[in-house]
Protein backbone atom coordinates (compact mmCIF):
# COMPACT_ATOMS: atom_id res chain seq x y z
CA UNK A 1 0.00 0.00 0.00
CA UNK A 2 2.76 2.40 0.86
CA UNK A 3 4.69 2.30 -2.08
CA UNK A 4 1.97 3.58 -4.74
CA UNK A 5 0.98 6.66 -2.98
CA UNK A 6 4.49 8.19 -4.20
CA UNK A 7 3.33 8.02 -7.48
CA UNK A 8 1.36 10.55 -8.85
CA UNK A 9 -0.59 9.00 -12.03
CA UNK A 10 -3.98 9.60 -13.70
CA UNK A 11 -6.17 7.43 -11.15
CA UNK A 12 -9.08 5.60 -12.94
CA UNK A 13 -12.29 5.79 -10.59
CA UNK A 14 -13.87 2.45 -9.78
CA UNK A 15 -17.71 1.16 -9.58
CA UNK A 16 -17.02 -2.07 -7.76
CA UNK A 17 -14.77 -3.97 -5.60
CA UNK A 18 -13.36 -5.69 -8.06
CA UNK A 19 -12.16 -2.65 -10.35
CA UNK A 20 -10.77 -1.00 -6.72
CA UNK A 21 -8.16 -3.80 -6.71
CA UNK A 22 -7.54 -2.74 -10.45
CA UNK A 23 -7.19 0.73 -9.41
CA UNK A 24 -4.85 -0.42 -7.06
CA UNK A 25 -2.58 -2.22 -8.69
CA UNK A 26 -2.98 0.08 -11.59
CA UNK A 27 -1.37 3.01 -9.58
CA UNK A 28 1.28 0.51 -8.38
CA UNK A 29 2.65 -0.54 -11.57
CA UNK A 30 1.84 2.94 -12.85
CA UNK A 31 0.10 1.56 -15.70
CA UNK A 32 -3.00 2.48 -17.20
CA UNK A 33 -3.29 0.01 -19.89
CA UNK A 34 -4.52 -2.49 -17.40
CA UNK A 35 -8.03 -0.38 -17.56
CA UNK A 36 -7.84 0.58 -20.95
CA UNK A 37 -7.39 -2.67 -22.27
CA UNK A 38 -10.82 -4.54 -21.88
CA UNK A 39 -9.53 -6.45 -19.34
CA UNK A 40 -12.57 -4.97 -16.48
CA UNK A 41 -14.22 -3.34 -19.26
CA UNK A 42 -13.86 0.89 -18.59
CA UNK A 43 -14.68 2.16 -15.42
CA UNK A 44 -15.14 5.99 -14.95
CA UNK A 45 -11.66 8.03 -14.58
CA UNK A 46 -11.67 11.30 -12.68
CA UNK A 47 -10.95 13.66 -15.76
CA UNK A 48 -8.31 16.05 -16.09
CA UNK A 49 -9.64 19.63 -15.22
CA UNK A 50 -10.40 21.70 -18.74
CA UNK A 51 -7.00 23.57 -18.61
CA UNK A 52 -6.76 27.02 -19.81
CA UNK A 53 -3.45 28.04 -19.86
CA UNK A 54 -3.20 32.12 -20.86
CA UNK A 55 -6.87 32.31 -19.44
CA UNK A 56 -6.03 31.38 -15.95
CA UNK A 57 -3.01 33.72 -16.06
CA UNK A 58 -5.08 36.35 -17.50
CA UNK A 59 -7.08 35.58 -14.39
CA UNK A 60 -4.47 35.55 -11.59
CA UNK A 61 -2.97 38.72 -12.42
CA UNK A 62 -5.96 40.34 -12.88
CA UNK A 63 -6.77 39.27 -9.33
CA UNK A 64 -3.00 39.83 -7.90
CA UNK A 65 -1.37 42.29 -9.78
CA UNK A 66 -2.69 45.21 -8.20
CA UNK A 67 -0.64 47.85 -9.42
CA UNK A 68 -1.18 46.77 -13.15
CA UNK A 69 2.30 46.34 -14.00
CA UNK A 70 2.51 43.52 -16.11
CA UNK A 71 3.78 41.19 -12.96
CA UNK A 72 2.86 39.73 -9.18
CA UNK A 73 5.51 40.63 -6.99
CA UNK A 74 5.86 39.32 -3.35
CA UNK A 75 4.41 43.13 -1.96
CA UNK A 76 1.39 42.13 -3.70
CA UNK A 77 1.16 38.69 -2.72
CA UNK A 78 1.79 39.37 0.86
CA UNK A 79 -1.44 38.22 2.41
CA UNK A 80 -2.16 35.64 -0.37
CA UNK A 81 0.03 32.10 0.77
CA UNK A 82 -0.50 31.00 -2.59
CA UNK A 83 0.35 33.53 -4.99
CA UNK A 84 3.42 33.61 -2.19
CA UNK A 85 3.84 29.95 -3.10
CA UNK A 86 3.13 30.29 -7.02
CA UNK A 87 5.95 33.07 -7.45
CA UNK A 88 8.85 30.65 -5.38
CA UNK A 89 7.43 27.39 -7.67
CA UNK A 90 6.92 29.40 -10.94
CA UNK A 91 9.01 32.24 -11.02
CA UNK A 92 11.10 31.03 -13.60
CA UNK A 93 13.32 34.26 -14.61
CA UNK A 94 14.29 35.08 -10.88
CA UNK A 95 13.15 37.87 -10.79
CA UNK A 96 10.86 37.04 -7.56
CA UNK A 97 7.80 38.30 -9.72
CA UNK A 98 5.07 36.31 -11.48
CA UNK A 99 3.86 37.34 -15.12
CA UNK A 100 1.50 35.82 -16.94
CA UNK A 101 4.04 34.01 -19.18
CA UNK A 102 5.79 32.31 -16.39
CA UNK A 103 1.76 31.43 -15.12
CA UNK A 104 0.92 29.94 -18.34
CA UNK A 105 3.88 27.92 -18.55
CA UNK A 106 3.45 25.77 -15.73
CA UNK A 107 -0.43 25.83 -16.45
CA UNK A 108 0.60 24.20 -19.46
CA UNK A 109 2.94 21.44 -18.18
CA UNK A 110 -0.20 21.09 -15.94
CA UNK A 111 -2.17 20.19 -19.18
CA UNK A 112 -0.01 18.41 -20.51
CA UNK A 113 0.08 15.65 -18.34
CA UNK A 114 -3.19 14.98 -18.49
CA UNK A 115 -3.15 13.59 -14.90
CA UNK A 116 -7.03 13.61 -13.01
CA UNK A 117 -5.85 13.43 -9.56
CA UNK A 118 -2.33 13.13 -8.35
CA UNK A 119 -1.93 10.80 -5.31
CA UNK A 120 -0.14 13.31 -2.92
CA UNK A 121 0.80 12.20 0.13
CA UNK A 122 1.47 14.64 3.06
CA UNK A 123 3.20 14.63 6.56
CA UNK A 124 2.20 17.25 9.28
CA UNK A 125 4.13 17.86 12.48
CA UNK A 126 4.05 19.75 15.11
CA UNK A 127 7.10 21.04 17.24
CA UNK A 128 8.70 17.94 15.91
CA UNK A 129 6.08 15.31 16.63
CA UNK A 130 4.14 13.64 14.50
CA UNK A 131 0.51 15.27 14.36
CA UNK A 132 -2.31 12.65 14.61
CA UNK A 133 -6.24 13.36 13.70
CA UNK A 134 -5.41 16.44 12.24
CA UNK A 135 -8.02 18.12 9.60
CA UNK A 136 -5.74 19.24 6.37
CA UNK A 137 -7.59 21.37 4.17
CA UNK A 138 -6.77 22.33 0.40
CA UNK A 139 -8.27 25.47 -1.17
CA UNK A 140 -7.29 26.21 -4.38
CA UNK A 141 -6.03 29.86 -5.11
CA UNK A 142 -9.11 32.21 -6.42
CA UNK A 143 -8.08 31.85 -10.37
CA UNK A 144 -8.48 28.32 -10.34
CA UNK A 145 -11.45 27.98 -8.47
CA UNK A 146 -14.39 26.65 -9.98
CA UNK A 147 -11.89 24.42 -12.33
CA UNK A 148 -10.48 22.61 -9.37
CA UNK A 149 -11.14 20.92 -6.35
CA UNK A 150 -10.99 21.85 -2.49
CA UNK A 151 -9.38 18.84 -1.37
CA UNK A 152 -9.26 17.31 2.48
CA UNK A 153 -7.91 14.47 4.44
CA UNK A 154 -7.13 13.77 8.79
CA UNK A 155 -3.73 12.41 9.83
CA UNK A 156 -3.44 9.00 11.01
CA UNK A 157 -1.40 8.00 13.56
CA UNK A 158 2.00 9.35 11.94
CA UNK A 159 0.62 12.49 10.92
CA UNK A 160 0.51 11.22 7.31
CA UNK A 161 -2.59 12.45 4.95
CA UNK A 162 -3.56 11.25 1.71
CA UNK A 163 -5.92 13.98 0.25
CA UNK A 164 -9.36 13.08 -1.35
CA UNK A 165 -10.77 15.69 -3.38
CA UNK A 166 -14.48 16.90 -2.31
CA UNK A 167 -15.98 14.82 -5.05
CA UNK A 168 -14.68 11.48 -4.87
CA UNK A 169 -13.99 8.95 -2.40
CA UNK A 170 -10.57 7.87 -3.69
CA UNK A 171 -7.01 9.39 -3.07
CA UNK A 172 -6.46 12.22 -5.16
CA UNK A 173 -5.98 15.61 -5.31
CA UNK A 174 -5.76 18.35 -8.84
CA UNK A 175 -2.50 20.08 -10.02
CA UNK A 176 -2.75 23.71 -9.13
CA UNK A 177 -1.77 25.74 -6.07
CA UNK A 178 -3.88 25.63 -2.67
CA UNK A 179 -4.26 27.66 0.35
CA UNK A 180 -3.55 24.89 3.25
CA UNK A 181 -5.54 25.09 6.75
CA UNK A 182 -4.47 22.41 9.09
CA UNK A 183 -6.24 22.33 12.39
CA UNK A 184 -7.36 20.16 15.34
CA UNK A 185 -9.45 20.63 17.95
CA UNK A 186 -9.42 19.39 21.78
CA UNK A 187 -12.73 18.43 23.29
CA UNK A 188 -12.96 22.29 23.94
CA UNK A 189 -13.15 22.68 21.03
CA UNK A 190 -10.21 24.73 20.59
CA UNK A 191 -7.39 24.15 18.25
CA UNK A 192 -3.98 22.66 19.18
CA UNK A 193 -2.70 24.44 16.08
CA UNK A 194 -1.62 28.09 15.73
CA UNK A 195 -3.98 30.34 13.86
CA UNK A 196 -1.42 31.01 11.04
CA UNK A 197 -1.85 27.25 10.07
CA UNK A 198 -5.62 27.60 9.96
CA UNK A 199 -7.74 30.47 10.12
CA UNK A 200 -5.05 33.16 9.31
CA UNK A 201 -3.03 30.71 7.43
CA UNK A 202 0.72 31.03 5.67
CA UNK A 203 0.78 28.18 4.16
CA UNK A 204 0.81 27.43 0.84
CA UNK A 205 1.37 24.30 -1.32
CA UNK A 206 1.64 23.42 -4.96
CA UNK A 207 0.73 19.94 -6.21
CA UNK A 208 2.56 19.61 -9.71
CA UNK A 209 3.90 17.07 -12.10
CA UNK A 210 7.17 16.22 -10.38
CA UNK A 211 6.34 17.17 -7.03
CA UNK A 212 5.55 14.34 -4.39
CA UNK A 213 7.83 11.94 -5.91
CA UNK A 214 10.48 11.85 -3.21
CA UNK A 215 8.35 11.22 -0.58
CA UNK A 216 6.22 13.15 1.45
CA UNK A 217 5.34 16.59 1.67
CA UNK A 218 6.58 17.99 4.85
CA UNK A 219 4.35 20.38 6.63
CA UNK A 220 6.57 21.24 9.99
CA UNK A 221 4.64 23.52 12.31
CA UNK A 222 5.59 25.06 15.53
CA UNK A 223 2.70 25.90 18.38
CA UNK A 224 5.10 28.86 19.51
CA1 LIG B 1 2.59 44.13 -10.08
Amino acid sequence: MSQFIHHPVSVPRPRTRYSTLAYFITCDLGLIVLVSCGCWGRPPTIKPPKWDPEGLAAKAMEGSDTDGDGGISLEEAADDPVMKTAIGAWDISGDRVLQADEIARRIRDFKEMKTGVSLFPIMVTLDGQPLPDATVSLTPADFLAGLIEPATGTTGQVGRVVLVIDREDLPGVRYGVYRVEISKLDENGEDLVPARYNSETELGLEVGPGKGRTGDTLFTLKSH
